[in-house]
């Protein structure tokens, strides 16, 4: 296979001053013409410009004369034009070329999504628009013409000339492609302005199609508040005269931070009380802020390869972390944060996918934006940020931006502000991006009568593809001492662990304490504690660091279940602990509702795979069924009661103190949905006028049998609304019974309105079954059996939404002989596929190798 390694790094042979290019737009028949102003730094190399196979070349000049037809070479990927032939100085080479984006359904480089023309150019997609340099330590300012019939036409940077048929923009900041965009559509905007922090008045656009309007609002609050939020604390002003942020139906992932011309997936970018969720608004937030983010981190400052990803994405998702936490509630964040890092980035880490925050090789680079890159890219930061502490990290952002202000950047660059800004050395800390795989740390502690306190650690790391060895990390590890009245006797230290064994003392203790370990969730490591079930319902009662005390209960809870799923007792201290939080009124009602919802089945399974025990399916179903059913029996009043206190009066409001409040009151409605036969479910969503509490009764009725008047009103009420048939179509495999979730999900596949190349459909019906663990690990294979035929399907016409979702197999090895033999099967028969992607074909073999 054709690899490509961070090793092979060099830079271009030419420099590119100026890109103009020309479109003329037509949905099977568009010209694109590109003249670029290019100088060579080696006169002896040959110029090597990347283009797909449906890229029609139909001229090319230098200085404006034909170069001779032995000068230049084309292959299916590339167009190559003999050093022999060009001059020795500065030259402009012009090419026209042909695409038909009506034929491109794969959704990379330009393409019609309900009628309009857009563009989507990261990681590799402008290679299919025209012959270019696409890759991303290529930058220059773009002059872009478009003519076309469309009423709005956008592309990067500032207008130059609006008129009937032609758009001409410029974009002064010189940009790598995969930044480029283009729309053309029958738009509408919602319009608003900001006024930077050094007085400049920026012009602000959310377009969307006409009639989505009203859905579009939140949008735009969001995008203003993330402008205020980046000037404030990173002193990021913006830099353009206008900020256009464009809504499309057909988009492969959420979003695209293109330089002045954000393109979004319509799901993040429109919402309404009645059509969203609480869940919905905040991810449209923290996702408009993302993309935002971008500006300062990933567009002036961008990366030399793609094997750098993590620092543009890594950094921009550590930065929406901060900003939600400083927009909602700080610890809610971070549990939230730590729970989706657990399910989707420590599950990466311990199969056949595992690689390091900094990849050093590839096939395919749409395989790694992945939760490695993006959420442990994150923690790594946040791991910097503890260590140098806030001032450190302050400096060092300064001094990043200051130095690499329009560069494209790497990792060592990054490493060496931290160190230049702050004294420190950080080459131990450099193999958080080097190694994959999830460190261990276990803990021991040694008690004596004089009033020490000692604690032993240790570090160990598991193999991982590709690399045996893996040396010891700094860890930095939060400690906090909890006396046994509940006070905290010792504040939070900060203890640095660089050794595979190291112990830390504290002394002067009055009687011996316990001991609140990895605070916050200090570092992306799995802690490994001998502690009993009464010292856990001890920290979730009396912990003051939020994250410490929610995971007290997990592991209280995680304990239970993992006996229970083994066919032992267990869970009493789980339900009397969990009932004194429930009611415990001083604390946040979205933390209760936090604590109130179990250990997700996959979770489960995750614990006991990590712990040697084959994990069954069914077994971990039933037992998470029968303690959420215990929970309700012993907690029916003060539930009851929760559930018809936590309305929220007046009109709907996204704010995190409304939503908290609902967050608490479905927890609540989940667990009595347990022994109520659905009724509170039905009343609900007879009567609720949002969508969160509406889809929380969806949920439950799904889950007794009782779904399909609900659903049939939800298809009657919003059948030509996609975002709300999305849902619709996600819902029913994923609160199915195990045994019926394939089969749901294959009556699904066969209707008319199963739109199965509008990715969001797709991943919606797909990933429903996958998110039903039960169901997609059916013993009977149906599961495996229907994903695998959908994602070949899918692969001839969008090989990336086939790679991505072909992901729900990544944890095959773990299960027993006969499902591992089914699962192996269906990614053997997906692997011999005629004509497989390079994008699937490279996950299915990694995930069978
Ligand atoms: N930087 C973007 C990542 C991306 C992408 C977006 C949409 C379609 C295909 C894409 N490939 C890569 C989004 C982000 O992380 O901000
Ligand atoms: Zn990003």
């Amino acid at each position: 296979p054709d690899k490509r390694f961070l090793a092979d790094y060099r830079p271009y042979p030419f420099i590119l001053e100026q890109t103009k290019l020309s479109f003329d737009l037509s949905p099977d028949a568009t010209r694109v013409r590109a003249d670029l102003a290019l100088k060579p730094r080696d006169r002896t190399e040959d110029l090597e410009l990347d283009g797909g196979k449906e890229v029609r070349l139909m001229s090319i000049l230098i200085d404006g004369t034909a170069p001779a037809p032995d000068h230049v070479r084309r292959d299916h990927e590339r167009l190559v034009i003999a050093a022999a032939a060009l001059p020795d100085g500065p030259f402009t080479l012009t090419t026209e070329v042909e695409i038909d984006p009506s034929a491109n359904t794969a959704f990379e480089g330009l393409y019609i999504s309900g009628g309009m023309f857009c563009t989507q150019c990261e990681a590799e997609g402008f290679r299919h628009i025209t012959f270019y340099p696409d890759r991303p330590d290529v930058m220059a300012p773009f002059h872009v013409t478009i003519r076309s019939d469309k009423p709005v036409i956008l592309s990067n940077g500032n207008p130059v000339r609006q008129e009937d048929g032609l758009a001409e923009w410029h974009d002064p900041w010189p940009k790598p492609a995969y930044l480029f965009a283009l729309v053309a559509g029958d738009l509408v905007a919602i319009s608003d302005r900001f006024s930077t922090k050094s007085g400049r008045d920026i012009a602000l656009n959310v377009w969307v199609r006409p009639g989505d309007e009203d859905r579009a609002g939140f949008a735009m609050e969001s995008l203003i508040k993330s402008m205020k939020w980046d000037e404030d604390v990173y002193g990021r002003e913006y830099d353009l005269d206008v900020f256009n942020i464009v809504a499309v139906d057909d988009f492969n992932m959420g979003a695209m931070e293109n330089k002045g011309l954000n393109i979004f997936n319509s799901k993040l970018v429109l919402a309404s009380p009645e059509t969203a969720t609480d869940a919905d608004y905040e991810r449209i937030e923290g996702v408009i802020a993302h993309e935002y983010f971008h500006n300062w981190t990933g567009n002036r400052i961008t990366c030399r390869d793609w094997f750098q990803l993590c620092l543009k994405e890594g950094l921009t998702v550590f930065r929406d972390q901060q900003f939600t936490s400083d927009m909602r509630s700080a610890p809610v964040k971070r549990i939230g944060d730590v729970q989706s890092l657990r399910a989707r980035q420590f599950r990466e880490d311990q199969g056949p996918l595992a690689h390091p925050v900094r990849p050093e090789e590839y096939e395919e680079i749409n395989n790694f934006y992945t939760a490695t890159v993006y959420e442990k890219g994150a923690e790594v930061i946040g791991m910097l940020k503890r260590l140098v502490g806030d001032d450190g990290y302050a400096k060092a952002l300064d001094l990043y931006f200051e130095r690499h202000d329009g560069d494209a950047a790497t990792i060592e660059d990054w490493l060496k502000v931290f160190e230049d800004a702050t004294g420190r050395d950080l080459t131990q800390f450099k193999r958080w991006y080097t190694d994959a795989g999830t460190p261990h740390l276990k803990v021991t502690e040694e008690w004596s009568d004089d009033g020490r306190l000692t604690l032993h650690f240790s570090q160990h790391t598991p193999p991982t593809p590709g690399q045996d060895e893996k040396p010891p990390r700094v860890i930095p590890v939060a400690v906090g001492l909890i006396g046994p009245n509940g006070d905290e006797v010792a504040a939070t230290r900060m203890l640095e662990m660089t050794e595979a064994e190291q112990s830390f003392t504290f002394d002067n203790l009055g009687a011996r304490p316990i001991v609140s370990a990895l605070r916050g969730f200090s570092a992306p490591v799995i802690l490994e504690r001998q502690i009993d079930n009464a010292t856990r319902a001890f920290l979730l009662a009396h912990d003051t660091d939020p994250f410490a005390r929610w995971e007290a209960g997990r592991e209280l809870a995680l304990s239970a279940l993992t006996a229970l799923a083994q066919g032992q007792d267990g869970g009493e201290e789980y339900v009397y602990a969990i009932g004194q939080l429930a009611a415990d009124t001083d604390a946040d009602p979205a933390f209760r509702a936090l604590c109130l919802n179990l250990p997700g089945e996959e979770e489960i399974a995750t614990r006991l795979s990590a712990a040697g025990v084959t994990p069954d399916p069914d077994a971990i179903f039933d037992a998470r069924s029968g303690l959420a059913r215990r929970v309700a029996e012993a907690h029916a009043d003060l539930l009851s009661s929760l559930y018809d206190e936590m309305t929220v009066p007046g009109p709907y409001s996204p704010d995190a103190g409304a939503a908290a409040r609902r967050a608490l009151r479905i927890a609540a409605l989940g667990l009595l949905n347990r022994i109520d036969r659905g009724d509170r479910a039905e009343v609900l969503f007879g009567t609720a006028g949002n969508m969160t509490e509406r889809m929380a009764a969806l949920t439950c009725l799904i889950r007794r049998g009782r779904g399909q008047a609900a659903l049939e009103a939800l298809h009657q009420q919003f059948g030509d609304n996609r975002l709300v048939m999305d849902k619709w179509f996600a819902v029913q495999p994923m609160a199915a019974a195990p045994d019926e979730a394939a089969m749901i999900a294959r009556r699904l596949s066969e209707r008319d309105d199963f739109d199965w190349k509008n990715p969001n459909r797709f991943r919606s019906l797909l990933g429903g079954l996958a998110a039903n663990h039960g169901g997609f690990h059916a013993a009977d294979g149906s599961g495996y059996e229907f994903t695998a035929e959908w994602l070949m399907r899918m692969d001839r016409v969008n090989p990336q939404i086939a790679a991505r979702l072909s992901t729900a197999f990544e944890t095959w090895p773990r299960y027993d002989t006969d499902r591992r033999a089914k699962a192996r099967a269906a990614l053997q028969r997906m692997a011999e596929m005629d004509g497989i992607s390079r994008n699937l074909r490279e996950m299915v073999s990694r995930m069978i190798a």
